[in-house]
């Protein structure tokens, strides 16, 4: 780490060089706080350009060390002291000025920066606020509405919107350095602007302030440091920025050591890891531009969308006319979907997302490929049937994948010409949206070609995790064993909705029999009767009387609940509750604490098997699965973490 200093005439050059993203560590804090009375002390000097080295300005506060009690010197010291410098400082910014980055700006006189600048507080996304004047200098500088925007709510303005808003003072091409130095000499022969923290700002209309809550609540999902970044943001407006920074910083050290940060630091650690394990730092990926997808039904036609949006081409395979029609409807759906999530960026503009899709019938066209998907029926003959076909016609080279949930990829490979060219793929539905993906190498599976998943999962947006190979992999695993504890519950007599109310309480959007529901109760039951006819002592369970008389759920009209009229609002059934009767006991009240640490319990229980077994490498891969396939809150990090967090005694069964 270092922050250098170089003397360009009457303007000081200080480059803050701390790989790879110049966090604002304490060893950088100190010597700005350093740096900033040296040359306000040199008569020589009458301003100061202040940049980072390399592809970005700041990225923040070292978040490693948030995991230790804060060290001074605090970073809204330093800013004040810049902020009240006798000399000019000016920002020069070029990829990124984010949290304590932007806010260092901030404590600049002046901001210029280049046309792909990002300028942003994702404070919130770690459970915290900004804690050094981002909510106080912001809006003293953009005005309330459009702060209240990038405080709390993500926005992040980038090159010519930022100076639109008054948050750079000019855009400027690279190199960016001199440029700035420029500036800083036409601006010492002007007045200089106010201070951020002394400009003027007028309180908006009150429904600013309901109008900005509303989405803020709207969209937190229970998070709780978008509401208090936007009550610090209004505190400082209702009474003066003193008080704003005092609030702030109470709210910032107060956030910053509860357990919902601390998940959401342990997430983000976890997602980077992910995308660089040890051993694929020095393999080279095969090149792909053009991927063939087998199968264009509920996973090959999101898995075509998925490559589309990460600007791949695509060759579209279905079986007949009536495949490639159902795919082509299916695809219009997920780019209108993908569009309509911003998903194409800002402008919106999805040019070529469908001059990138061929659909076709038969591998005619599929030796244009350097990767293939297979997404066909969840059937070892079928799939093995397309591989052979597929190892016959592609080129040697080209990447073979296949999407199966459940079968043994290496029972798929068997055969199959090039083996060492073979992995498994998983995505998970919706896979335009769902972001994780699990990568399972068989023995024979080449590293370039795993390093390949790897690469694709990159360039889609996603989270890879590797998986051994079970019954399963990771996450269906865990999620069998997350469905059978709650289905112990509601044997041991507590109520259906009860346990769906305490996983919706802890955060999920839907509780374990809703989802059931929705994705079908036949599933679970079907693999319970083929593990029932290898012998295996499998005890009948509440869900199977229900598909046993055809409640299968939505797509059957009912399943654990009602659903009236194609609504698919579930309703308490009493006929569900009657079919159960037979196995289930007297009711028992449960609080919902408690239902949540069961199953807890039970998820990480069934982590602990799979990490034992060398599934998988990592608890905090079990959580990324947990997270980024099956949608378990962000803000409580995983059933791993949570684990960790709770001296949580295992309790199989009741
Ligand atoms: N602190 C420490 N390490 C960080 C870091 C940070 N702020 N940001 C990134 N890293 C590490 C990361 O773990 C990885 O490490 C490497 O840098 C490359 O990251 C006071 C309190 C900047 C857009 O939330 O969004 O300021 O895996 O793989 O894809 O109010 O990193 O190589 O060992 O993500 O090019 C607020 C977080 C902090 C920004 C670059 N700032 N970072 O993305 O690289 S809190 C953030 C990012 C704060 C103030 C508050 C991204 C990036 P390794 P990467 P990238
Ligand atoms: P699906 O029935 O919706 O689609 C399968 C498609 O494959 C059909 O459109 C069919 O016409 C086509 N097909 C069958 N044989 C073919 C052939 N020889 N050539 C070309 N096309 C052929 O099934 P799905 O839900 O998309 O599942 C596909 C695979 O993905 C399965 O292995 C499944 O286990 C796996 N998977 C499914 C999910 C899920 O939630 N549905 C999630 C992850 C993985």
């Amino acid at each position: 780490m270092t922050v250098n200093v170089e003397i360009d005439g009457e303007i000081a050059i200080v480059t803050i060089e701390n790989p790879p993203v110049n966090a604002l560590s304490g060893a950088v804090r100190e010597r700005l706080l350093t740096l900033v009375e040296l040359l306000d002390g040199d008569a020589n000097i009458r301003a100061v350009v202040l940049t980072g080295a390399g592809r970005l300005f700041v990225a923040g506060a070292d978040i490693v060390e948030f995991d230790r009690p804060p060290e001074p010197p605090f970073l809204p010291e330093v800013i004040a002291r810049i902020e009240a410098a006798a000399k000019p400082w000016i920002a020069a910014i070029r990829g990124a000025a984010l949290g304590g980055g932007l806010e260092l700006a901030l404590g600049c006189r002046f901001r210029v920066a280049t046309a792909n600048a990002r300028f942003a507080l994702p404070e919130i996304n770690l459970g915290i606020i900004p804690g050094a004047g981002g909510t106080q200098r912001l809006p003293r500088v953009v005005g309330v509405a459009e702060a209240a925007r990038i405080v709390a709510e993500n926005y992040t303005p980038v090159g010519a919107e930022a100076l639109r808003l008054g948050l750079v003072d000019t855009l400027m091409e690279e190199p960016l350095v001199p440029g700035a130095v420029s500036f800083a000499r036409a601006a010492l022969g002007r007045a200089l602007p106010p201070r951020s923290l002394n400009r003027g700002v007028s309180a908006p209309a009150s429904d600013v302030w309901a109008e900005a809550e509303g989405r803020v609540v709207a969209d937190a999902k229970g998070a709780t440091a978008p509401l208090q970044a936007l009550q610090a943001l209004r505190h400082g407006i209702d009474y003066g920025a003193e008080a704003g920074l005092a609030l702030e910083r109470k709210t910032f050290l107060a956030l910053r050591s509860t357990e919902e940060a601390a998940a959401l630091r342990h997430l983000f650690f976890a997602e980077r890891a992910a995308l660089r394990p040890a051993d694929m730092r020095l393999q080279s990926p095969r090149s792909v531009e053009t991927v063939g997808v087998v199968g264009g039904g509920t996973m090959g036609s999101g898995i075509a969308a998925a490559l589309l949006n990460g600007g791949l081409s695509v060759v579209l395979i279905e079986q007949d006319e009536e495949g490639v029609f159902r795919a082509r409807s299916t695809l219009a759906k997920l780019f209108e979907s993908s569009r309509r999530r911003g998903l194409f960026g800002a402008g919106g503009d999805a040019s070529g997302w469908m001059d990138r899709l061929e659909t076709t019938i038969g591998y005619g066209t599929v030796e244009r490929c350097e990767l293939v998907i297979e997404a066909v029926f969840e059937d070892l003959a079928v799939k093995r049937a397309v591989f052979a076909e597929l190892g016959r016609v592609c080129r040697p080279g080209t990447v073979l994948a296949t999407n199966t949930s459940y079968i043994d990829p290496r029972l798929i490979a068997e055969g199959l010409l090039g083996p060492e060219r073979f992995l498994g793929l998983h995505f998970f539905s919706p896979a335009h949206v769902m972001k994780l993906l699990e990568i399972i190498p068989t023995p024979q599976t080449a590293p370039d070609v795993l390093a390949t998943g790897y690469d694709l999962a990159r360039r889609l947006g996603k989270v890879p995790v590797r998986s051994g190979i079970c019954d399963g992999f990771i996450g269906n695993r865990i999620l069998r064993r997350y469905r059978t504890e709650a289905e112990v519950l509601v044997r041991a007599g507590v109520g259906i909705a009860a346990v769906d109310a305490a996983m919706r309480a802890f955060g999920f959007a839907m509780g374990p029999f809703e989802m059931q529901d929705m994705a079908g109760l036949d599933i679970a039951f079907l693999y319970r009767e083929a593990a029932r006819s290898r012998g295996e002592p499998v005890p009948d369970m509440p869900g199977d009387l229900l598909v046993r008389v055809g409640r299968k759920g939505q797509k059957s009209g009912g399943g654990w609940y009602d659903y009236i009229d194609g609504n698919r609002r579930p309703i308490r059934s009493p006929e569900a509750e009657r079919i159960i009767a037979p196995l289930v006991g007297a009711k028992k009240e449960m609080a919902g604490e408690e239902i949540v640490a069961r199953l807890m319990t039970a998820m990480a229980d069934e982590g602990r098997t799979i990490l034992d077994e060398g599934i998988v490498a990592s608890a905090a891969d079990i959580d990324l699965v947990e997270v980024h396939g099956y949608g378990f809150p962000r803000r409580r990090g995983g059933p791993m973490f949570q684990a960790s967090r709770q001296d949580m005694t295992i309790t199989r069964t009741l």
